[in-house]
């Protein structure tokens, strides 16, 4: 899969796409993440990417200009052109599935006080990562990718995400490691004892308890 990542801040994403699972990825050529700085884009002799709203009112506005032209440049067939916005789409585990499916997925990074709302014409989906403000789209960006690219074939054993919190709207199952007993907390008798089907039993009203006593809004889904 190949990601494209339009932002004013490309160093922030240095060290979170250059470890770990995201790491490996890229190594394997599995995904392919580009980050374009769009103030290159910029056709102002100081490359300005902003400017002051019409109708007055404080902050700056991300201009049009910069953005399409960026987009015009990378822009393939095949690309999903997402704008990270609070007042996007609420981001979630159905989401990322979808998502990872996509051959090219195209990331813009609001910032300041917005952006001029004609930017929206160009995008296909709007997406926020939940109900709260950031100071820029840089951390759902990186919350996107991260969450995508662990799903994207090869990238984990798959086993790893079937049994993922919030597939099929449940949290998931406890687990524990060794050893049995820990400052007194024992590993539950079931998990030792070997029998398959019983631990897949236990494991199913863990999760169901878990989601019932943490998320009951998951259950009413
Ligand atoms: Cl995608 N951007 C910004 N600026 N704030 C957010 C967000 C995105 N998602 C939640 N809050």
């Amino acid at each position: 899969m190949k990601i494209d990542i339009l932002s004013l801040f490309p160093d922030m994403f240095n060290d979170v796409f250059n470890e770990s699972i995201i790491k490996r990825a890229k190594e394997e050529k599995l995904v392919d993440i580009k980050i374009h700085n769009f103030r290159d884009y910029s056709n102002d002799k100081h490359n300005k990417v902003d400017d002051t709203p019409y109708g007055g009112g404080c902050g700056m506005v991300l201009t049009c200009q910069p953005i399409f032209d960026c987009i015009d440049d990378i822009k393939t067939d095949d690309a999903k052109v997402i704008l990270l916005t609070p007042d996007g789409k609420t981001y979630n585990q159905s989401v990322a599935y979808d998502l990872s499916k996509e051959k090219h997925i195209i990331l813009i990074c609001g910032h300041y006080e917005g952006f001029d709302e004609r930017i929206r014409s160009i995008c296909d989906l709007e997406i926020s990562i939940g109900d709260y403000v950031l100071t820029g789209g840089e951390i759902a960006a990186m919350a996107i990718v991260d969450s995508i690219t662990r799903l994207i074939p090869g990238v984990i054993e798959e086993e790893s995400h079937l049994n993922d919190s919030f597939n099929n709207n449940r949290l998931d199952y406890p687990t524990y490691t060794k050893p049995r007993v820990f400052r007194g907390m024992e590993v539950p008798e079931v998990l030792i004892s070997g029998d398959h089907k019983k631990i897949d039993e236990y494991r199913k009203i863990e999760a169901e308890k878990k989601t019932i006593e943490k998320r009951p809004d998951l259950i009413e889904k």
